[in-house]
């Protein structure tokens, strides 16, 4: 029944070529982004990073397929897709490195959730105003596979097909939840038929095909403005380790029994085909690398010259008035702050 939709080459796809080399463009910027952002966090520039590489067709092909004015409700894995988005590079650094303070921008993208499938109500509940306002956008929720076992995804799932609401609920499946692969998180065949019982269809998609994924998403949106909800699971992997906090190594990390198009580099893949149909060459991979790097070391030297983050912002913005006990907590940083120095190891 859940068939993948994959568009296979270039030349089987329907897409301009300006299209196909703009999804290139972008899987470029976030490769390049995440692979300095790893080595920044290496050298102590930022606490901890999580890398999406082997995601970049997945997220950009998912947020190509976003208007402007849709919103977007993600993850802490989402750099890719928020890149697109128009999100500074800048701004993502510098929220790694404990600061707060962004560019004035018009991005419809929520922060980051860091808990697990809290953005997912969320989303649907935008979604549902959107409708209740007679609003002409849509609603996207990017999660994992992990995701799909907490409760607040099958809450968000349940009022959103209740309700009609104008939602797509883009799952990301990269075959890990830190270390439990996806057969350990469901017995289910496919996450995507699990919108089968909320009352709404689920589609399954490769995600390293930046074409199709486009293609999918954009069809559900268009269902999603209608007032029908769609499920996208899009179906890659995650190369790298969780975040620069786990050690794969720990755990069995490759999976073998994936097929070749799940596991293969999406980058490298989606070049080819480019390649092939005569659609991109050195001149132009040159131009796009140096266009890339360009912007990024502009958006690294620009969170270099940022005051470094005040400790006790932490305190800010959850409470108007703090609790006792958070009072507590933050006169003992202080004192420690006083006695041992800014915690920040790179300043
Ligand atoms: C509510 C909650 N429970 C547990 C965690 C710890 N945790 C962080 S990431 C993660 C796995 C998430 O896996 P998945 O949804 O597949 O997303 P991925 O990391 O693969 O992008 C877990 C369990 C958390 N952040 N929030
Ligand atoms: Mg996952």
């Amino acid at each position: 029944m859940h068939r993948v939709i994959a568009s296979e080459s270039f030349a089987s796809a329907d897409v301009s070529e300006e299209s196909a080399r703009a999804l290139y463009r972008d899987m470029i910027r976030a490769r390049q982004f995440d692979e300095r952002a790893l080595s920044l966090q290496r050298r102590g520039w930022m606490s901890g990073y999580p890398q999406f590489r082997g995601q970049e067709a997945s997220q950009v092909g998912a947020a190509h397929a976003l208007a402007a004015d849709d919103w977007l409700f993600p993850t802490y894995r989402a750099n890719a897709m928020q890149l697109v988005r128009g999100v500074p590079m800048r701004d993502i650094l510098l929220f790694r490195r404990g600061r707060h303070t962004l560019t004035d921008n018009d991005v419809r993208d929520f922060p980051q959730s860091v808990p697990i499938a809290t953005q997912i109500p969320h989303a649907a509940g935008a979604a549902m105003a959107a409708d209740y306002r007679d609003a002409d956008h849509a609603v996207c929720a990017y999660f994992g596979d992990g995701a799909t076992s907490e409760g607040d995804f099958h809450e968000g799932m349940n009022f959103a097909g209740v309700f009609d609401a104008p939602v797509v609920f883009f799952c990301e499946n990269n075959g890990w939840a830190i270390s439990l692969p996806t057969q350990r998180q469901t017995a289910s065949a496919t996450l995507a038929q699990k919108a089968e019982a909320y009352g709404f269809d689920g589609v399954r998609v490769d995600g390293n095909d930046p074409i199709a994924v486009e293609q999918v998403v954009t069809a559900a949106l268009e269902r999603a403005r209608e007032g029908e909800p769609v499920m996208v699971e899009s179906l890659t992997y995650r190369q790298g380790a969780h975040t620069t906090s786990d050690d794969p190594s720990r755990y069995e990390h490759r999976q073998a029994d994936l097929p070749d198009w799940r596991t293969r580099d999406p980058v490298a893949r989606y070049e080819e085909w480019l390649r092939a149909g005569d659609v991109l060459d050195d001149d132009r991979t040159d131009t796009i690398e140096a266009e890339a790097t360009a912007e990024l070391d502009e958006a690294i030297a620009a969170a270099e010259s940022e005051p470094r983050p005040d400790p006790e912002a932490m305190f800010e913005r959850v409470y108007a008035e703090l609790t006792p006990q958070l009072e507590t907590q933050r006169a003992q940083l202080r004192a420690l702050v006083e006695r041992e120095g800014h915690p920040d190891p790179v300043n």
